[in-house]
């Protein structure tokens, strides 16, 4: 029967045909698995949802940080703060750790996201109330 013909091929060559049907099997499965494609990459939405790639718009709350401290980007741009952490930050603008009343995010829950469109070219500091060292800036440019 087939079933019996199977069976001789497989004991006959045992290793190498039993080796390459596993080694098929595998590129099979990895083929079909590559899910690490972030579809929030530079459109700045606010759904990144766990992404694994920070877009250049993108500032990320990690540990009792923003990262990156300085982000400068064009003016008109959304930007978008996620926080990656597993603390409650706040986005918080102002200096010396002092509301200025542009924008403040309120309690940012850890894979929570906040964004604010900068419109005007400038340096705007900003900082996280709970965290007493926790600040950063965002630089506005024009390029024309
Ligand atoms: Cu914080």
């Amino acid at each position: 029967s087939n079933t019996n013909a199977w069976r001789n091929i497989l004991s006959k060559s045992k290793p190498p045909l039993i080796i390459l049907l596993m080694m098929l099997v595998f590129i099979g499965l990895a083929g079909c698995s590559d899910s690490t494609t972030d579809t929030d990459v530079g459109n700045g939405d606010g759904d990144d949802n766990g992404g694994t790639q920070q877009a250049p718009d993108e500032v990320w709350m990690e540990g009792r940080a923003f990262n990156p401290g300085n982000l400068e980007v064009e003016v008109g741009t959304t930007v978008t703060w996620e926080n990656k952490s597993s603390e409650v930050h706040t986005v918080t603008s102002g200096s010396n750790r002092t509301y200025d009343e542009l924008f403040d995010s309120g309690n940012l829950s850890p894979g929570d996201t906040f964004t604010y469109t900068f419109d005007e070219v400038g340096q705007f500091d900003y900082f996280c109330r709970p965290h007493s060292g926790m600040t950063a800036t965002v630089t506005v440019i024009d390029n024309g």
